[in-house]
C-alpha cells in the first residue's frame, strides 16, 4: 500500500482551518493534534475548552495534561471537517451542518465501521454538495477516564484517503498527524476484520481485549470467529495485507488492557457500532449467498440486549 506525506499549505499563514465534529476520546485527540491550526469544533454541549492527558495512564504519578481551546464552528470557510461521531450519527450530523458544507473543502469521516461512507457519499451527491469526501482510519489509542479526562494511551497511526478517485485529484495538505493512503478501502477492510472479531466477542464475554486469549473457552471462540471472518473476506475478495487470525491475535495482545469500544458501549448502555461492523459484514455475506453463523449469533444476541435497555 502506498503511503505518502504531502504538505502544501493552503492558507497564506500556512495554517489550516479545521473543524472537529464530535469530541469523544478520538475527537478530542484529533483536536489536540490540530491545536496549532485554526481550530473549530462542533459538538452538542458547545464545549470549547479541552484537556488531554498525554502520559500513558490515568494513574501515572507524573501526568502531563495539555489544555487547549477551540471556537464553536459558525460556518466559517474551512479546509477540513473531521467527523469523529459514531458511524450511526453520520447522516444526522451532515444534515445538521448542511448549510455550512458548501464552505467546506473536504469532509473526513474518521470512525469505526463501514457502510456510513457510502451513505455519506450518496447523501452529498443527492444534496448537491461539492465538498470532497475523505475517509480515515486510526490506530491511535485514547479513552475517557472516569473523571472525564481524555487519556492519550497509545501512539498509533491515522491514515486518510479519498473515498473516490478522479483524474482531477489535486494535492491536498492533510490535517496534522495523518498520512495519505491511496487505498483507504483496504485500510477500512483491515480494520473491519479486526473489529468484527474483537468487538463482538469482548462485548459477549464482558472482558478486556487481552482476556480473549486467556482462557480455553474464549480462545476457542476467538479462533472460530477469526476463521469465519477470514473465510468471508476470502470469498468476498476483500484483500488484507495480513493473515486475519494472526493479526487479530496481535491486536488483542497489544491492546490487552483495553475495553473495546463495543464493550464500553454495552457497559454504558449506549447503542453499539455493531450494525456498521457485523451488520455490514452480514449484509455483504447475504448478497453473495454466504453464511456467517457465529457473526450472526453474536450480532443478534448483543442487539437483543441493546433493545432491552
Ligand atoms: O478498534 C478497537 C475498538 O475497540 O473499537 C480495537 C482495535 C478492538 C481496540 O480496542
Amino acid at each position: 500500500m502506498t503511503q505518502i506525506d504531502i504538505h502544501t499549505p493552503q492558507s497564506s499563514t500556512g495554517r489550516q482551518r479545521i473543524v472537529v465534529a464530535g469530541v469523544g476520546a478520538l475527537g478530542t485527540l484529533m483536536a489536540w493534534h490540530c491545536r496549532s491550526q485554526t481550530l473549530f469544533t462542533h459538538n452538542r454541549r458547545q464545549q470549547t475548552r479541552f484537556s488531554l492527558q498525554t502520559s500513558a495512564s490515568a494513574s501515572d504519578v507524573t501526568t502531563t495534561v495539555d489544555t487547549f481551546s477551540a471556537k464553536p464552528w459558525q460556518g466559517e470557510v474551512v479546509d477540513w471537517l473531521i467527523v469523529t461521531t459514531k458511524a450511526a450519527a453520520t447522516i444526522d450530523i451532515l444534515s445538521d451542518l448542511k448549510d455550512r458544507l458548501n464552505n467546506t473543502s473536504r469532509i473526513l469521516l474518521l470512525q469505526n465501521g463501514m457502510g456510513q461512507q457510502a451513505e455519506a457519499s450518496a447523501w452529498l451527491t443527492q444534496n448537491k454538495i461539492n465538498a470532497e469526501l475523505w475517509v480515515g482510519s486510526s490506530t491511535e489509542g485514547a479513552y475517557r477516564a472516569d473523571n472525564g479526562t481524555v487519556i492519550y494511551a497509545g501512539k498509533g497511526q491515522t491514515l486518510a484517503g479519498r473515498w473516490q478517485h478522479s483524474t482531477e485529484d489535486r494535492e491536498a495538505q492533510l490535517p496534522p498527524a495523518m498520512q495519505l493512503t491511496t487505498d483507504i478501502k483496504q485500510v477500512l477492510h483491515e480494520k473491519l476484520a479486526i473489529n468484527a472479531i474483537i468487538n463482538p466477542l469482548t462485548a459477549h464475554h464482558g472482558c478486556r481485549n487481552g482476556e480473549l486469549l486467556a482462557s480455553e473457552e474464549k480462545r476457542r471462540d476467538f479462533k472460530a470467529l477469526s476463521a469465519e471472518v477470514a473465510s468471508l473476506f476470502h470469498n468476498l475478495n476483500w484483500k488484507t495485507g495480513f493473515d486475519i487470525t494472526q493479526q487479530a491475535t496481535k491486536v488483542a495482545e497489544a491492546t490487552a488492557q483495553n475495553q473495546s469500544s463495543t464493550l464500553q458501549d454495552v457497559l454504558h448502555q449506549r447503542p453499539t457500532e455493531l450494525p456498521y461492523i457485523c451488520g455490514y459484514l452480514l449484509k455483504h455475506a447475504q448478497q453473495h449467498g454466504l453464511s456467517a453463523p457465529l457473526t450472526e449469533q453474536l450480532y443478534q444476541s448483543i442487539s437483543a440486549r441493546e433493545a432491552a435497555w
